[in-house]
């Protein structure tokens, strides 16, 4: 069974539901665990006052009995708090009251337009509630409950804030070990105290002026097994899968792996990772992939966010239902939501390999996982040779 997941919920609909199938049977699990990440993701210096308003936790719905997972597919709840002051506005039944707070004026940048042409909606909020990155709540209890699975093998999954708002961190090297406990310390997730300080001032500046600023984010993961993915077809590539599914969150415009973009400046000399005895490697410029399979070398992934595109000092547009030109929707919203987007990130890669680990390792249980992951590291440990590593 592969791991796949899905999610439903409107933005200020009455909750988020999250449906992560493949899961093996045996795994132990927590809600205090999947919570914690849930409240890692509200965080950050610039979010808005909904996360004021909102206390994300789930409810097991299916999949999980007496603190372990069944094998089935595992459900859960997040209640929307918000709901409450949007009852009217997002009843589903024919005859709400009103159809109030509805949204003509499309933002640049946001799924408000497109999303209205091609699904025939007059009101643009019919798009932007799913368009939110609310949603990604959802995304992260799948992922929080694939990082248990990951540390049942030693792989451990951690970001940082390496750029916002134009600010660029002197990142440690080498990274603090381990990496959340570091970087959830900071308001903004960087490692970086002078950056930090700097940040914030950028945040203030652009929400007093009613602007709102995008950054780059790194996610690394540690312990991963040589072998994930593979080379033979395109669909199987693991640097092609991490990025789409990391490109798929809100705002996110590029995703690198590694060196990156910066590999195409450099000569080959330059960018390839030597082999040394062992089969260690001297540096890590591919950031732990090769031919669209793992290394066993650290996953390095960067994502660029956008700037959040509902500005409070509007962009031009045109009114959907006049045709005139008009200000944009402004909107409660965030200055920046990069120091969310690296754990929401996280949880993406960790869904990503949690899906490739089900694949090579297969096991409708968590023990036989193991002993098929056993089995596959000790063959590999057979055709390393051994030898001083230089
Ligand atoms: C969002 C707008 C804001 C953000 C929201 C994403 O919400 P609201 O319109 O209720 O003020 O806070 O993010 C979340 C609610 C969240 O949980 O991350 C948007 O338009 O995308």
């Amino acid at each position: 069974m592969t791991v796949r997941w899905t999610t439903a919920g409107e933005s200020h609909g009455r909750g988020l539901v999250a449906i992560l199938e493949g899961i093996p049977a045996g795994l132990a699990v927590s809600a205090a665990r999947v919570n914690a990440e849930l409240k890692r993701r509200m965080g950050g210096y610039g979010r808005g006052a909904r996360m004021k308003i909102e206390s994300d936790q789930i409810e097991w719905l299916a999949g999980v009995r007496a603190g372990e997972t069944l094998g089935s597919p595992i459900a859960m709840l997040v209640w929307n708090r918000d709901w409450e002051h949007w009852q009217d506005v997002m009843a589903p039944e024919a005859d709400p009251p009103e159809r109030r707070r509805q949204v003509t004026r499309p933002r640049p940048g946001h799924a408000d337009l497109a999303g209205s042409l091609k699904y025939d909606r007059r009101d643009a909020r019919d798009i932007l509630e799913r368009a939110s990155a609310r949603e990604t709540v959802a995304r992260v209890a799948c992922g929080a409950v694939s990082k248990l699975l990951l540390e049942q093998f030693g792989i451990e999954i951690g970001s940082h804030v390496a750029e916002l708002g134009g600010v660029v961190a002197r990142v440690p090297t080498p990274l603090p070990q381990p990496l959340n406990p570091a970087a959830d310390a900071s308001v903004v997730r960087c490692l970086d105290p002078e950056a930090e300080r700097e940040m914030i001032a950028r945040i203030d500046a652009a929400k007093a002026t009613g602007d709102t600023l995008g950054g780059i984010v790194e996610v690394l993961a540690l312990g991963v097994p040589v072998g994930l993915g593979s080379h033979v077809s395109w669909d199987r590539k693991l640097d092609g899968r991490l990025a789409q599914a990391v490109m798929s969150i809100p705002a996110v415009k590029g995703v690198e792996l590694g060196l990156g973009f910066e590999a195409a400046r450099r000569k080959g000399s330059e960018v390839h990772d030597e082999i040394l005895p062992g089969f260690a490697r001297a540096t890590n410029r591919a950031g732990g992939t090769e031919g669209g399979m793992t290394t066993g070398e650290a996953l390095v992934l960067r994502a660029a966010m956008k700037p959040i595109s509902t500005l409070m000092s509007p962009l031009k547009t045109v009114d959907l239902a006049t045709g005139a030109p008009a200000q944009a929707q402004s909107e409660r919203s965030d200055v920046t939501a990069v120091p969310a987007m690296g754990v929401i990130a996280e949880a993406m890669v960790a869904l990503v390999l949690a899906q490739a680990m089900g694949e090579k390792f297969g096991g409708d249980a968590l023990v036989e996982m193991k002993r098929n992951y056993d089995g596959y590291q000790a063959q590999v440990r057979a055709r390393t040779p051994k030898g001083a590593v230089s």
